[in-house]
């Protein structure tokens, strides 16, 4: 996950070593690898902007003029600045509520929303014992309807026989009233994908919507990470259109270079709340920003460790 991001940072990094403390002319040139890394993984230019002010401030504060290790000052500094621009914590559907709570997944076609709405579901049911209801909601393609079904079968899930020439509001209130008379805690609905810029499409899905009862229910776009700003401007649309509670970045296991992961959040405020990392129902992962800022600077965070415990072995071995 995020390879090439990760590697140019850590050409970044060498910039400091060896530095006594950290001072504007030496952390000149990482600040301006740390920038190039990050346009070249995509991440949109103001989000860059921001985050290169912000470590270049914190890493010039008073706190870190009196700090050891420059090297290893500037590696947190990026790692919390990374997190942050993420989010804060980890944000799940919010299930604190009469149910059944009704979940609308959206997004363009292909991003991965019907794999997605089944993992959910096996999520929900084996982390938090939820009672969930499948609801094929895609009325363009009938073959998205026996992917859900599939999906359901082969985890043992309840699932709505959807009526397909329904309109899709009307299909999302039968479906509703079907997980209520059958006591579900959670009712997912597996939308049809369209183009944020089909005004006619976009209506009918804030139809849906508006028209599902309790009101505000969970919407989760599901976007793509490999597609990068493309998919920031998909879901800054979205927002718009009908308000999202939530970001699903799918396809977290390919080559995604980063630009998606870190810019959504910053440009639309709407937390990224699942990562998809696979075409198996299991693979779904809970958002942590943290652990993903950890990831990304994977092998610099190891290998301060080691220093560390080879400091700290050196100085017992003088003062035993
Ligand atoms: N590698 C990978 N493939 C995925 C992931 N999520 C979905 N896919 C694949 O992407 C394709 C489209 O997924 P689908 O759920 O049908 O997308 P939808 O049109 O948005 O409903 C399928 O071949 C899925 O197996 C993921 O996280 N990783
Ligand atoms: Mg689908």
């Amino acid at each position: 996950m995020f390879d090439n991001l990760s590697e140019k940072f850590s050409d970044a990094f060498k910039h400091l070593q060896g530095k006594g403390k950290i001072s504007e002319s030496n952390i000149e040139s990482a600040l301006k690898e740390v920038r190039t890394a990050l346009l070249e993984a995509d991440v949109n230019f103001k989000v860059v902007k921001s985050f290169i002010a912000k470590v270049k401030e914190e890493a010039l504060g008073e706190k870190v003029l009196r700090g050891v290790d420059p090297e290893q000052q500037f590696i947190k500094i990026v790692h919390d600045e990374l997190a942050a621009v993420m989010g804060k914590e980890n944000e799940e559907v919010d299930l604190e509520r009469p149910g059944p709570v009704p979940v609308l997944v959206v997004g363009l076609n292909g991003q991965g929303k019907t794999t997605f709405s089944g993992k959910l579901s096996l999520h929900l049911k084996n982390k938090k014992k939820k009672n969930i209801l499948l609801v094929p909601c895609d009325t363009f393609r009938p073959a998205a309807k026996d992917q859900l079904i599939t999906l359901a079968k082969s985890m043992d899930m309840d699932y709505f026989d959807s009526d397909l020439s329904m309109h899709p509001k009307d299909i999302a209130l039968a479906g509703i009233q079907a997980a209520k008379e059958q006591h579900k805690d959670v009712v997912i609905i597996d939308t049809a994908g369209r183009l944020h810029v089909d005004e006619e499409l976009m209506g009918e899905l804030k139809e849906v919507k508006e028209a599902v009862p309790p009101h505000n229910p969970e919407v989760l776009m599901v976007a793509d990470a490999m597609t990068g700003q493309e998919a920031v401007n998909v879901a800054k649309s979205f927002h718009e259109a009908m308000g999202l509670t939530g970001i699903v970045l799918s396809k977290m296991d390919s080559d995604a270079r980063g630009g998606a992961a870190l810019s959504i959040r910053h440009v639309t405020g709407v937390p990224i709340k699942y990562i998809s990392t696979g075409e198996k129902m299991k693979d779904l992962e809970l958002f942590h920003p943290d652990r993903l800022a950890g990831r990304i600077l994977d092998m610099e965070m190891s290998s301060l460790l080691l220093k560390k415990q080879k400091m700290l072995s050196t100085k017992m071995k003088r003062n035993p």
